[in-house]
């Protein structure tokens, strides 16, 4: 496992690096959630395919920007799944953004999840690397990777980070959130999930919403490299993730590489308050 987290180290730094001076216009391309992929997704892609495939212990990869899974070495151990620019929308306004890796044990499934990295590209470039506890990591002069401290979320936060367009949501989730407003929460909302959900870990609490809407009746956010990452982050946080009706975002099994699903990431107060609005 460390030895595959050093070659995801390597292809962050690389990232980071060819994001001091990107090219931020989009290709003719569209990945298979329907995305238009800017000419950064397809770089960031091929520079963590490029540097993960150099690890004796990848099995496969699982990617935003790639249609199918690509096998790598079938004795191998470790599936990674990834989205190698989320929020890559926002590259043109110079907000952070970040890379997520789900590292999963043979089979992606979340019960198989042993490990979730993910990069926050800001002002200074940051790792979460969480195998048992959520450790922060940030780049030092010496373009060292130095541990910082390790991440936990209080039993309830002030952040409320509210996903997807508002005219769609149902009439329940609109209750919810209001209700949060009503206690003084503080609207948190980038448009960019690594960065949102980062600002609630550091912030040590909150909730990050992205329900089932109208116009996307099974979520918009990706199962095994978006939602199952940062689920288990959160988890190990001491936090709690729901997908508005179970206990927990990784207790959900998809086949599909590219699966959607509602997906809620907060600390406890914040989550059992959703699931008495969801399920009355
Ligand atoms: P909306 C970025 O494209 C992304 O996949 C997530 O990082 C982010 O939370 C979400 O989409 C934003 O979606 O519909 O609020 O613009």
């Amino acid at each position: 496992m460390e030895e595959l987290i050093s070659y995801i180290q390597k292809a962050v730094l690389e990232i980071s690096d060819a994001l001091k001076f990107p090219d931020t216009s989009y290709s003719q391309n569209h990945n298979s959630t329907g995305d238009t992929q800017l000419k950064f997704d397809i770089l960031s892609d091929e520079i963590i395919t490029k540097t993960l495939t150099q690890c004796p212990s990848l099995k496969a990869i699982i990617s935003e920007e790639k249609n199918e899974i690509l096998t790598v070495n079938e004795n191998a151990k470790y599936i990674v799944a990834y989205d190698p620019l989320d929020g890559s929308s926002l590259m043109d306004v110079n907000f952070a953004i970040g890379s997520i890796f789900g590292i999963y044990e043979q089979k992606p499934s979340a019960k198989n999840l042993k490990a979730a990295v993910y990069s926050m590209y800001g002002a200074r470039l940051e790792l979460v690397i969480c195998e048992d506890t959520p450790k922060l990591y940030r780049l030092d002069k010496n373009n060292q990777f130095t541990f910082i401290k390790d991440l936990k979320m209080e039993e309830k936060g002030k952040i409320n980070a509210t996903g997807g367009t508002q005219k769609f949501w149902d009439e329940k989730h609109s209750k919810f959130i209001k209700s949060l407003f009503e206690e003084n929460y503080r609207l948190r909302y980038s448009g960019a999930m690594v960065s949102d959900i980062n600002q609630i870990l550091l912030k040590g609490g909150g909730i990050f919403s992205y329900p089932a809407t109208k116009d996307a009746p099974l979520g918009k956010l990706r199962a095994f490299f978006e939602v199952f990452p940062l689920a288990f982050i959160v988890e190990k946080a001491g936090g709690k993730t729901t997908n508005g009706n179970n206990q927990s975002l990784l207790d959900l099994e998809f086949d599909a590489i590219h699966a959607t699903t509602p997906c809620f990431f907060g600390s406890k107060y914040e989550i059992s308050k959703l699931l008495e609005f969801y399920n009355g």
